[in-house]
């Protein structure tokens, strides 16, 4: 399967690229920029979201996205908007284009970030984005679902928590995953034959997960890293940082805390 990761220079690539490329060894992987741990034996083509000419070069003859492309954490509007919002729609359009089968969407936990923590959410709970990224994740999973019921993409949007060898707080205990559990859910997106539309968690083995990710298991997902495996490092790290009482109330943690001026009590639902 020829499968093309967007993305490609950026932190979540550089965790997933070395076992992604035992796996799919067509894998092309595109930037703006080189990545710099680049290796002779992998494919570079370089694109800019915005350029719909340029991405639709890239997936040419391509069965499989992973987009991983745009911007990573809360930015301004005008560098979301190029980004993440032109350039997703870039991709699902150059994706349809070139008869590309299915695409994985790397969503974020921060279309749901203001939930608070004590609630236990699925995939039918509405989104609520804690900032301009996290409606650009919102707009992902939409435009995602568009492509999938009007052309038949098969698309899979996963709301991924933290990546990282484990969690560095107590809000990553509960939504850390491991690389090696985030390519089995690529794995799943990519080849799954029941996958039409969907909304996966992207989180490990984590006993205080704030989502109900039944759908990832019920299509074979088996996480094998065990989040309170760190938890005393992760507690003793938490137990550093100063006291936020929104971040630590709400899922989305500083993201929600940031420009935050809502007069009203905390919601409670
Ligand atoms: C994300 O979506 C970001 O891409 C990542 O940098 C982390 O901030 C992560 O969420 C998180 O919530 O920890």
């Amino acid at each position: 399967m020829k499968v093309l990761m967007t993305g490609a220079a950026g932190g979540v690539a550089r965790m997933t690229r070395p076992m992604l490329r035992e796996l799919y060894p067509d894998l092309v992987l595109s930037d703006v920029k080189r990545p710099d741990d680049l290796r002779n034996d992998e494919t570079f083509a370089p694109a800019d979201l915005t350029d719909l000419a340029a991405v639709e070069a890239i997936t040419r003859g391509v069965e499989g996205v992973i987009h991983l492309g745009g911007v990573s954490i809360e930015r301004p509007w005008d560098e979301i908007l190029p980004a993440n919002i032109i350039g997703c729609h870039n991709l699902f359009e150059a994706a349809r284009r070139n008869g590309v089968k299915r695409v994985i969407f790397a969503s974020s936990n921060h279309a749901i970030g203001f939930y608070p923590r004590a609630r236990r959410i699925g995939t039918d709970n509405a989104v609520r984005p804690d900032g301009y990224y996290g409606v650009s994740k919102a707009f992902g999973e939409a435009i995602g679902a568009l492509y999938a019921y009007k052309h038949g993409m098969r698309v899979t949007s996963l709301r991924i928590g933290n990546v990282g060898d484990k969690p560095i707080d107590l809000r990553r205990l509960s939504i850390w995953i491991h690389p090696e559990d985030l390519v089995q859910l690529f794995v799943i997106g990519l080849e799954h034959p029941e996958v039409r539309c969907e909304i996966l968690y992207g989180l490990s083995n984590n006993a205080r997960g704030f989502w109900d990710n039944r759908r990832a298991l019920e299509l074979g997902y088996d996480p094998t890293h065990v989040a309170e495996h760190h938890r005393d490092e992760a507690l003793a790290a938490q137990a550093k940082l100063p006291p936020d009482p929104i971040g630590d109330w709400f899922q989305g943690g500083t993201f929600c805390a940031d420009g935050y001026d809502n007069k009203d009590e905390l919601p409670r639902t």
